[in-house]
Parts: structure tokens; sequence; C-alpha cells
């Protein structure tokens, strides 16, 4: 970085990384307040996450209203068309956002955050992006969301394939026609689940290596009548919608029921799971159940076993059975995302589509025709990775942002993930990012919690300017309270018992811990706004020397 400090550097007060929903939100609120706002996005458009995600079926799991601005702004002209929404659809949204807020106005694309170091001197980050080119900025705050590092297994000899790979997360941006083809794909995570059902019925077959069974729910997908939506809108429902998330524990508009599993009889707990799977689809199942089936085995057995008999009726072929829905669980029920799937379980039991158990079976390596594993060589035309994210902590760990005390953001994490309230970390003054490590991120509607964040940014920022304050510091006191109360939280539940992304444990060698907030929104929206309101208690803040 060496023309940090020069004078002729542009400027901006504020810098936004990435072109998603937390910084819309951001570039909104800030520049009201008359702060100039920009935003660099290393892709070709905006839309952050659903820029990328583009393979076949990629679609939302939060349902409509909530997966939105919660702005009158945007929401009074634009609905959407079905109750989860497409990523074709959710593009056209983002299309829409741009519009409104004339978001061209203040965002680069194909612009690529490298890195950035604290000037001490001016109270003002030197970000520095891969086209050689520096910004200084007042406050700089990455939107990169959890999955901005994709991960690709050591599967050996990938290289060696002579036909087309294609990871979910980079898919082109022009499309892919598998039709008639020989497909195998890694992975069955939502990516994975979303592929294989939109590319089940129309490619010549598809071998799936599946690692781990995904608990799939009926995501109950249906049309919007637009005359319906404005009539709701009209009523105030969306806005009670909006208003709801704010007091659940994911930022949904529903929330675990104050009854434990076994207060009711068995038939009542029959009809009550019905009514979540069947009736209602969609997440309910997972976050609108008895409050304790993410912390009782026997409660989560029970969970299980309903889920299993459910899915066991939809597939015929006995060992798809055992693959899809094994009798013993290998992790409690909803300690791994469970995707939500349209027919995905009629589409496996297809005869066009094996699955193979790579515990069993593992990939020995692939061949330039194929994938072999001790059952043989099957050989295909093309392979899809859907093998997901260094997720939660990769995005911020890849980039090169310097501390004040020396170090990147993957040195400060490599003995433990350390961060203050999941939003800011000591030694990086003037520093927020949203969505990530230990929020709620992963566990709540991202566009809830990214609004929530953004609040409590924009407040932070405005006590800061109507107090002359220049550099705003998280200390160290307060990260390691934080620290505390994520393992706290996190140490209760059932989620320790899956290896999962949620805690790290899909990428070999990466520490295994909790990556997420675990202590529900509501919790830590009163975190955030109470350190500001308490005499801005767990934060340094000084003021420029004249
Ligand atoms: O990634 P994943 P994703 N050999 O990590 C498997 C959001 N999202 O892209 O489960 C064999 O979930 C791995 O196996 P296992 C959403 O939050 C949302 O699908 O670790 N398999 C797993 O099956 C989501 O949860 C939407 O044992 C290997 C898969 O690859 C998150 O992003 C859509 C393997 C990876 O699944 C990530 O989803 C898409 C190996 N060596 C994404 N290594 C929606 O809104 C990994 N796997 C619906």
């Amino acid at each position: 970085m060496g023309s940090m400090g020069d004078d002729d550097m542009p400027y901006t007060d504020v810098l936004l990384v990435g072109a998603g929903f937390a910084s819309f939100t951001l570039l909104n609120r800030l520049r009201k307040m008359g702060l100039d706002v920009k935003i660099f996005e290393k892709g070709a458009a905006s839309g952050g996450i659903w820029y990328w995600n583009c393979y076949p079926g990629a679609r939302v799991d939060s349902d409509t209203p909530i997966y939105q601005l919660f702005d009158k702004e945007l929401w009074e002209d634009f609905t959407f068309r079905e109750r989860y929404a497409g990523w074709q659809e959710l593009r056209r949204y983002f299309k829409h956002i741009e519009k409104k807020w004339n978001v061209d106005e203040h965002t680069e694309f194909n612009k690529h955050v490298d890195g950035a170091v604290f000037d001490e001197k001016k109270h003002q980050w030197v970000v520095e992006c891969s086209d050689g080119t520096y910004i200084a900025c007042r406050w700089f705050i990455p939107c990169i969301g959890f999955a901005a590092r994709r991960y690709t297994p050591p599967v050996p000899g990938l290289s060696e394939f002579k036909g087309d790979t294609y990871h979910t997360a980079v898919w082109p941006q022009h499309g892919v026609n598998l039709r008639g083809k020989r497909v195998a794909q890694i992975g069955t995570g939502a990516s994975g689940i979303q592929v294989i059902q939109e590319i089940g019925p129309v490619v010549k077959n598809l071998t799936v290596y599946q690692r781990t069974p995904n608990y799939c729910l009926p995501m109950n997908q249906r049309p919007l009548d637009p005359k319906e939506e404005e009539q709701k809108k009209a009523n105030g429902d969306y806005e009670k919608a909006f208003n709801d998330t704010r007091k659940t524990f994911s930022g949904f508009t529903y929330d675990f029921v104050e009854k434990n599993t076994f207060d009711d009889s068995p038939e009542d707990r029959e009809k009550f799971y019905h009514k979540l799977l069947v009736e209602q689809g969609g997440f309910h199942y997972w976050l609108n159940t008895y409050k304790d089936m993410l912390f009782d085995q026997k409660a989560n057995d029970e969970a299980y076993k309903f889920w299993r008999n459910s899915v066991v009726k939809r597939v015929k072929n006995p060992e798809k059975q055992k693959l899809l829905a094994p009798e013993v669980p290998p992790h409690p029920w909803g300690t791994k995302r469970p995707s939500l799937e349209q027919r995905i379980y009629e589409v496996f039991d297809q005869d066009n589509i094996e699955i193979i158990d790579v515990n069993e079976n593992p990939i020995e390596a692939v061949e330039a025709t194929g994938l072999r594993t001790k059952k043989g060589l099957v050989e295909v035309d093309a392979l899809v990775l859907a093998t997901g994210f260094d997720s939660v902590t990769g995005s911020l760990a890849q980039l090169a942002i310097k501390s004040t005390n020396g170090g990147t953001i993957a040195d400060h994490w490599k003995d433990r993930l350390q961060t203050s309230m999941g939003i800011a970390i000591p030694g990086y003054p003037n520093m927020f990012f949203l969505y990530g490590p230990q929020a709620p991120t992963a566990f709540s509607n991202g566009p809830s919690c990214t609004q929530f964040q953004a609040e409590f940014v924009e407040e932070a920022i405005k006590r800061a300017r109507a107090e002359d304050i220049t550099r705003f510091e998280a200390t160290k006191e307060a990260e390691d309270d934080w620290c505390k109360r994520m393992n706290e939280k996190w140490d209760i539940t059932l989620f320790p018992l899956a290896k999962s992304w949620y805690s790290g444990a899909n990428i070999p060698g990466k520490r295994v811990e909790p990556l997420n907030w675990a202590g529900g929104m509501v919790e830590y929206t009163t975190s955030l706004h109470g350190s500001l309101d308490n005499n801005f208690q767990g934060w340094h803040t000084d003021k420029l020397k004249a």
C-alpha cells in the first residue's frame, strides 16, 4: 500500500463492499445522513449471492413478504410472484432497488477489494483494489455475506476430468444445458438438492455422491395472486410481518411454541407435526415447533421419526429409503440446515438417478471420463460440484485487512474465532461487517439480520458524528464477553452433535466452533443497541487531535 495517505487519493465517507441486501439498506440510510457512500462490487451486477447463485433451481428458502428490504418505498410498487422467489425474480427485485434508489450512481461493479489498512493519523481506512487503485474512507463496511468463498473438496484427479465441471457457486451466467447428458454430482446441501430436483427429470442419468442425507422439508410453493398481495399491503399485513420478524428467534414471522414435545399426547403431537410439515410447509417444522426440539435428544428423536415416516412414504426404492432417511439419524434433526423441496423425493426415486454413499464408497479418483469408487467407474459428460463454502468466516478471512495491532483478520482468528457482537473486531476501528461470523446470520432470515444490524450501524455512526468521534473501535473486553456468550448459547443446544458448516466441520482441518450466534435475534439486537445506550459500553471512542 505504497500510496497510503496520498492527498490526491479518492475519498468517500463510507465504503461498502458487496452489492446485496446489506449494502443497499446501508447506502440508503447513510446517504440520508449527508454522507458520501460508495459500493464496490466484484461481480458484474448487483444481487450479492443472487448474482452468483444462478444454478438450475436456485431459489430462496424464506417466504414472501419477509425476503426483501422492509422499506415501503420499495415494496409499495414491487410484488413477488411466488411464495419463495427464484433467482431470476430476485434479480428483478435488485434491479427495482437500483432504479428506485439510484444505486448505480454510487456503485462500481467488477471492482474487487483486496485489503485495507488503517491510517492512524487521519482515522481513515485506505482500501486497495485488485485493479491497483486505492480509496480512503472514514467508515469501511464489508457486506460480503457468509458465502463469498466457495469450497471444492480435494478429490484426487479432479483436474484430469475431460468433461465439463461446474461449481454451483460460480455457475455460468449464460446457463448450461444438461438435457440428455450423463451427470455426476457431489453434494446434497441446499444448492445440491435444488440442482437435483431441477436436472433429475431431464438428464439421461445422474449419479449423486452423498456424504450426509439432507432432511428436506416440503416447500409448499405457490404462485401469489398480485391482487391479493396488493390487498395485504393495504391491510397492513406486510408491515405486520416485518414487525413480527423483530420478535422471533430467527427473524421469521413465527417462532417456537411455548410447549415441550412430551407436553402433548402422542395423538396431538402427530396432528401438530402434520400441521407444520404438511399443511404449512417451509421452515415451520424447524422453527415453529416445540421449544425443546433443538435442545433435548428425545424430543428431537420424535421430530426425526415423524419426518422420516413422511419421506419413506414417498420413496419406493428400499435402498434409497435407507440412504435418504436412515433409521438411525446421522445427526439430530434440524442441526444442519434443512432444504426446502418441491418434489425431491420423487426425483431421487427415479430410475435414472443413482445415489452413492461416499462413506461406504469414497471417490477414489476422478478420471478423464468419470468418477471411480470401489464399485467401478461411472462415466459422465459433466460433473456438478455442489460442495458449498468455507462458510461464515471464509469471506472476511480471505481479505488482507490489516489490524492496527498487526496481522490480518485470519491472524486474529488463529486460535479462536473472535468478534464483538458479530459486527466489529478490536484492532479494526471504524469497521463494521454485516451478515458475518458470530451474528445470527445463518440462523436467520437474511434481510432481517442485515437490516437490524444496519439499524445499529446507522445509529452508531449518527452518534459518533454528533459527538465528533472519529475513531470507533470494539474493546477487547467486549470481544471476550461475546465469545463467552457465543459458547454458552451453543453448548446447550444439539447443534454441536452435527458435522456442519454451521461450525466449520465441512472443511477438513478447519477448527470446529460455533460460527453463528445461537441466542436468537431479540437478544442479539438488544445487545447491540444496549452498547450504544449504555454510554458506548464495549467501544473505545476517540476524536482527532487538532
Ligand atoms: O453448501 P452445503 P450449499 N465429499 O455446505 C457435501 C445457503 N443457500 O451451497 O453435508 C462428498 O450446505 C456436503 O456434505 P456434508 C444456505 O444457507 C441457500 O448447498 O458436509 N460430499 C454437502 O452435502 C445453505 O445451507 C439457498 O456431509 C461433500 C454439500 O457438499 C448454504 O447456502 C440455496 C464433500 C455442501 O452443502 C450452503 O449451501 C443455496 C466431499 N468431500 C445456498 N465436501 C436457498 O436459499 C462437501 N460435501 C435455498
